[in-house]
């Protein structure tokens, strides 16, 4: 008999790594490179192999034990009917015995039981595994880590109750389908049905409508399905506010009812949501945070000035972007704002056509109301709501004066704007609405 010792190979940066998974047991056939045991920092997963073939005569750790480099894992019968030959790297010291290495622990051993740290192989961030953790390979582990699988609720159909990869696919089917909930969704709404559950909301109250009087039931269209559902992640996800305010249009108005008598015979309306467009456009430049999107830790301020605008559709909301919006006048944007309604409100508009806007105005100025907080359409950072302007007397130190007043209604994304800037946005695009002039400052 052979005996030697198989000890925690350099693991690399790691200390304190738990046993999560044995692998073997007295009496097994190992291979060399045969992993033995599965270990866990707080960074990684690993399999720690054996160095030699062998059968295994004791193993010294048990699960939930605390292992550094040079840790005796376990007792190795090389002699006895061992299915293949050491791993070539560690060949040269395979035939330690254990006598030897206990008597002479410098000498020989602590490189004899080192398996090829080559071997020990990262394999996931466990952030979720816990110890005590059903049997799985670092591979499993790393596939159900990637779908967001709970190894815990799994029962392995592999060999010794093992999980296999089959068994989280199957296991994601069945969630996938609703037969199957997870316990992390579970526990998050525990009362809860299937709309909302993951925030821990109450159920969507069910009703049967017809007890109360006659009704009917028609499909959502694509569009309202598709919008909603980015709506939804953007009024949850994103910490808007929204500032209200009010901008004297009075000239401004003036202007663009002369400019259009002018150009009657052009076949292009001047319209008060181009000249908004452009104002928004001055706004950006001055505040350029208002333009920019959020990347993990950073800002990506957008030095291009494409600008969506809500359009009101027999399907629903559609969002065109005018492009370059800075390098147009306010005659183009017109011309092209006609022309991206009439494609929208026809479902003609193509994907590059509703794609890349900096900022978004919604103008529901055509219909009515005074505000209204509209949602940001992420990744943007802000949105401007516009409704419909009225007269009203304005004070102007000494008489009240009858003025055009157009409401505004800013919202923003509190992580990149705060509430000052905010209300410096919508006081300075009030000034260049009230005198177009500023834009040339
Ligand atoms: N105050 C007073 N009148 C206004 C105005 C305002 N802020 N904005 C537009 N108007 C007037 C226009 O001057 C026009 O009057 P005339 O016909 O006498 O010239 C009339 O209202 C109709 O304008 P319009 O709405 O057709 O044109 P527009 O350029 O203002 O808007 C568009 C174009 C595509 C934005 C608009 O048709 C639309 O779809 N609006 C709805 C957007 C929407 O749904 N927003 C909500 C999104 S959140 O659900």
């Amino acid at each position: 008999m052979a005996v030697i010792e198989i000890k925690v190979p350099d693991i690399g940066d790691f200390k304190d790594v738990t046993v999560i998974e044995v692998l073997v047991k007295p009496g097994d056939a190992v291979k060399a490179e045969q992993s033995l045991i599965t270990v866990e920092s707080d960074k990684a997963s690993m399999e720690i192999p054996s160095s030699h073939a062998g059968v295994l005569k004791e193993l010294k750790v048990k699960l939930g034990d605390k292992l550094n480099i040079g840790d005796l894992l376990a007792l190795l019968d090389v002699a006895a009917g061992a299915p293949e030959q050491a791993a070539p790297a560690a060949a040269p010291l395979a035939v330690a015995p254990a006598a030897a290495a206990l008597s002479a622990p410098v000498a020989a051993p602590a490189a004899a039981a080192v398996a090829a740290p080559a071997a020990a192989q990262p394999v996931h961030a466990p952030a979720t595994l816990t110890p005590g953790l059903p049997h799985a390979s670092p591979s499993v582990r790393k596939f159900a880590r990637e779908l967001g699988v709970p190894l815990n609720e799994i029962k392995g159909t592999g060999l010794k109750g093992r999980i296999t990869d089959k068994d989280i696919q199957s296991f994601t089917q069945s969630v996938m389908s609703g037969a199957v909930k997870t316990q992390a969704i579970a526990a998050q709404a525990p009362a809860a049905g299937a709309s909302g559950a993951g925030l821990g909301l109450l159920p969507w109250p069910v009703l049967d409508f017809t007890k109360f009087g006659p009704v009917e039931r028609k499909d959502l269209s694509r569009i309202k399905k598709i919008s909603g559902a980015n709506l939804l992640r953007n009024a949850i996800m994103i910490p808007a506010v929204t500032n209200h305010d009010d901008a004297d249009i009075t000239d401004l108005e003036a202007f663009r009812v002369s400019t259009n008598k002018e150009n009657e015979k052009s076949g292009v309306k001047v319209t008060m949501l181009a000249f908004l467009i452009k104002a928004c456009v001055a706004a950006l430049k001055k505040f350029p945070e208002f333009n920019a999107s959020l990347d993990g830790d950073q800002l990506v301020y957008k030095q291009y000035y494409h600008i969506g605008f809500a359009a009101d559709t027999p399907n629903g909301l559609m969002v065109p972007v005018i492009r370059d919006a800075d390098k147009k006048g306010i005659f183009q944007i017109s011309q092209e704002m006609g022309e991206l309604a009439k494609k929208a409100r026809e479902g003609k508009l193509g994907p590059a056509e509703m794609t890349g806007a900096g900022f978004t105005i919604s103008s529901l100025g055509g219909i009515g109301g005074r505000y209204f907080t509209p949602i940001i359409n992420a990744p943007e950072v802000a949105i401007l709501g516009v409704c419909k302007s009225s007269m009203e007397p304005v004070w102007d130190g000494k008489a009240f004066q009858p003025r055009l007043m157009l409401p505004l209604s800013l919202t923003w994304d509190h992580r990149v704007i705060d509430g000052a800037g905010a209300a410096r946005f919508n006081v300075y695009l009030g000034q260049i609405l009230g005198d177009l002039r500023r834009v040339l400052l």
